[in-house]
């Protein structure tokens, strides 16, 4: 990540920024998985939002703040260091290029695939890899959860018809560190641009710095109040899909900010790369029909690969 005093780099004054906006998402889905009604708001938070925050999730805090301590270590390591681990395509540390196709923010990342046994990233010890595997099984295990409640309150058969395709050992799971500096020229930059996730489910989960915002419905970006204690989750594009467009796929960014850094950790849960991606039965009323096409997670993911961030990517799969 540049120094925070220099100017900005004149190959990224192109990107978009995004306009801060002062709604504060106060309606926000609370969740308490030890709440025997948390199903039912999943559910409606689901169709409605995309998005919720789970509190009462069972994840110490200190086991969350080990993993972000070794993040922010090597987050402050110098430059030449953390560059030995990039570029992150696929996997390794990224500094302000996102995807493929010209994406940029005033971001610097760690990316991983949950898959891969045991990655060697040169700044990357051995206690922040094995921090990183337990975080990260802590992560399926709360989103298979989650995706379990749903099945049973849209009662749509056996409760892991969702939860297996993350548990299934070839899911194609990823999990990113970002690390959102201090912006010196806000009005150059966005954090992170807008976006849906292409996978099933994700959860984040930040340090106390405000940054995120979602789309509602009609379009509206709202600030989420960020809860360091709390997982916030987002329905992916997948989910959408396996739903036949009853859960919304949430359009989400991330603010750069002047003050505070941002650390956010994020699990997306994606399923095995031959999966087929289409409207589960159990859920299909009478004559409803698919609104996609029929394709596999790899070819959605080949597909997503060559969009820009902002795009539609679902778009592309719809019906016509
Ligand atoms: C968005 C969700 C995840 O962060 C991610 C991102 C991926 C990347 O950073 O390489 C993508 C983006 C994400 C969707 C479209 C493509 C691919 C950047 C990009 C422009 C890791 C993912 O799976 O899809």
């Amino acid at each position: 990540m540049v120094v925070v005093s220099q100017p900005v780099d004149e190959n990224f004054a192109h990107i978009r920024t995004c306009k801060p906006t002062s709604n504060i998402f106060t309606e926000i889905p609370v969740v308490d998985l030890l709440d025997p009604d948390a199903k039912t708001i999943i559910v409606e938070a689901c169709k409605e939002f995309g998005f919720f925050k789970v509190i009462n999730h069972g994840v110490p805090l200190e086991f969350i703040a080990r993993l972000e301590d070794e993040a922010i270590k090597f987050f402050n390591s110098p430059q030449p260091e953390k560059e030995k681990s990039g570029p992150p395509n696929p996997f390794g540390y990224g500094d302000k290029k996102i995807g493929p196709n010209g994406d940029v923010g005033w971001v610097e990342y760690l990316l991983f695939s949950t898959n891969s046994r045991k990655l060697i990233l040169p700044g990357v010890s051995e206690s922040f890899w094995s921090f990183v595997n337990e975080y990260v099984s802590a992560m399926r295990n709360l989103a298979c959860e989650v995706l379990e409640k749903t099945a049973e309150e849209l009662q749509i058969g056996p409760r892991d018809i969702l939860s297996k395709l993350l548990r299934d050992e070839k899911s194609d799971s990823y999990f990113r560190i970002n690390h959102y500096p201090p912006c010196p020229e806000l009005q150059a930059w966005s954090g992170f641009g807008d976006h849906t996730d292409p996978q099933i489910i994700s959860i984040v989960r930040s340090n106390n710095t405000s940054g995120l915002q979602i789309s509602l419905k009609d379009g509206t970006w709202v600030s989420v109040p960020p809860d360091h204690s709390s997982f916030f989750i987002n329905v992916g594009d997948s989910l959408q899909v396996l739903t036949n467009g009853r859960f919304r796929s949430v359009r989400h960014r991330v603010l750069a900010g002047s003050l505070n850094s941002r650390i956010s950790m994020i699990f997306f849960g994606g399923p095995p790369l031959t999966e087929k991606i289409t409207p589960l039965s159990s859920i299909m009323e009478q004559g409803e029909e698919s609104l996609y096409n029929e394709f596999t997670w790899y070819d959605y993911k080949k597909s997503a690969y060559k969009t820009r961030l902002s795009d539609n990517r679902l778009g592309l799969f719809e019906k016509s």
